[in-house]
């Protein structure tokens, strides 16, 4: 794979986690060969989370994430270590780096988040140079089934071994990852792709979740016939035989059901990505609760990026019209962009998330791990609008757990 033009979106993460001065700020300077980060001696040196991009031999294209020490104290520490724990939600690897004061029990209790985060980990004892780690912190560390190395990010001492010991610590790259669309398509298969050029739609190009599925049909060696939604039902009436599957942008997926026989199978470009960059069948299940919503229920819409909302923004605008549509009462409907979900989402009876396409696999099955434990449904855009439209159980048929599972909670609803 070309490592230059990954974008940070596909790139495995690899947060760097620790207490203050443990050398975190060093080691990504060490590890990637560049200045990145600011280093000094002040305890607290680094605020807010840096990313360095940086291609790792045997692992490939990454993201190193250095975070502000877990041990910072007063308010403003207490906000760094929140968003440090944050990172610890979205990185699909982690170095829990010792410095002098070696495996103690701020390293411990970020042991137990990343193990319940089923994080791989490599605990690093960091500053070789002074001294040797204690046996007793190694045991320590080891216990946490993790794996172990030490290093010098002062003087590069087995900076090389850390990197072969990241590597060791993720599957080859892809096959932690599920597909997109390519176990759908058999090689040689048709799908036709159905995307609208409107007024939203970047100015000559297509967005990333429809280029991602084009290059993976491409890589399937099966085939693709791009249109507009116009032109969807003479396409398919030209074809001599039925294409393999229809995927449409979710705004039209209306007209797209329409024109597309029933035998036919159709999904949206949202569905595919919600499978790829989450988990389809939970969030089919937390889709059903839209079916609950009563008048003055709040609903929180959440994005991990935080655009400038466009006129007819969809998160802003258009989900909210569509719910009320939908339920036909009045809702209450907060927003939030970035890296911060409230912490307490009790006060919702559900979250409909955005894509993630600004973020990490990792980071949204956090998410729905934690909305879950909570005890709130959520649900992402692109499952949500093919509810909204009525068309949910036909985006779900090539995905028989998907649709099982909303199947049988929405049966829950209405009972
Ligand atoms: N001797 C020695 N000193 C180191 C090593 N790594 C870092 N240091 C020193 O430790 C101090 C803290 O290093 P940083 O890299 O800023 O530590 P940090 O963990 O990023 O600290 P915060 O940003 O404050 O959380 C600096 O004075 C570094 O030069 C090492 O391997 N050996
Ligand atoms: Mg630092």
């Amino acid at each position: 794979m070309n490592a230059i033009g990954t974008l940070k979106s596909l790139r495995r993460h690899i947060g760097l986690f620790g207490r203050r001065n443990a050398g975190k700020s060093s080691l990504l300077n060490a590890l990637t060969g560049q200045g990145a980060a600011i280093v000094s001696a002040e305890p607290g040196t680094t605020t807010d989370p840096v990313e360095k991009s940086y291609e790792l031999d045997g692992l490939g294209p990454v993201v190193f994430v250095d975070t502000a020490g877990i041990d910072d104290e007063g308010e403003l520490g207490h906000a760094r270590v929140r968003r440090s724990r944050a990172v610890l939600e979205r990185v699909d690897l982690a170095l829990l780096v010792c410095g002098g004061e070696g495996f103690g029990a701020p390293e411990a209790a970020l042991a137990a988040s990343l193990r319940a985060a089923a994080t791989p980990t490599l605990v690093l004892f960091n500053k070789s140079d002074l001294a040797p780690p204690v046996a007793a912190d190694v045991e320590r560390a080891r216990a946490c089934d993790f794996a172990v190395a030490c290093a010098s990010a002062l003087t590069g001492e087995n900076i090389d071994g850390v990197k072969r010991a990241i590597a060791a610590l993720a599957p080859p790259d892809g096959a932690d990852e599920p597909l997109l669309v390519g176990d759908l398509l058999p090689a040689g298969a048709l799908a036709v792709l159905v995307v609208p050029i409107d007024l939203g739609a970047p100015k000559g190009r297509l967005i990333l979740p429809q280029v991602q599925v084009i290059r993976e049909i491409l890589d399937s060696d099966a085939m693709s016939l791009v249109v507009k939604e116009r032109e969807l039902r003479e396409a398919l009436g030209r074809l001599s035989a039925p294409p393999r599957l229809v995927i449409c942008d979710s705004q039209v997926v209306l007209k797209a059901a329409a024109d597309t026989p029933d035998e036919v199978p159709l999904t949206t470009f949202s569905i595919l990505m919600a499978r790829f960059k989450a988990d389809l069948a939970r969030l089919a299940r937390g889709a059903a609760a839209i079916h609950r919503l009563r008048a003055g229920d709040r609903v929180l819409v959440a994005e991990t990026c935080s655009h400038c909302p466009l006129a007819d923004d969809i998160g802003r605008v258009k989900i909210p019209r569509w719910l009320r549509q939908f339920t036909g009462v009045q809702l209450q409907i907060d927003n939030v962009g970035g890296f911060d979900l409230p912490d307490d989402l009790s006060p919702y009876r559900m979250v409909i998330h955005c894509g993630s396409c600004m973020t990490t696999r990792r980071h949204m099955l956090a998410r729905l791990r934690e909305a879950e434990r909570q005890g709130v449904p959520m649900t992402n855009y692109g499952v949500a609008i093919s509810l909204l439209q009525g068309v949910l159980p036909r985006v779900l048929e090539c995905f028989p757990a998907a649709a099982a599972a909303y199947a049988a909670e929405a049966r829950k609803e209405s009972n």
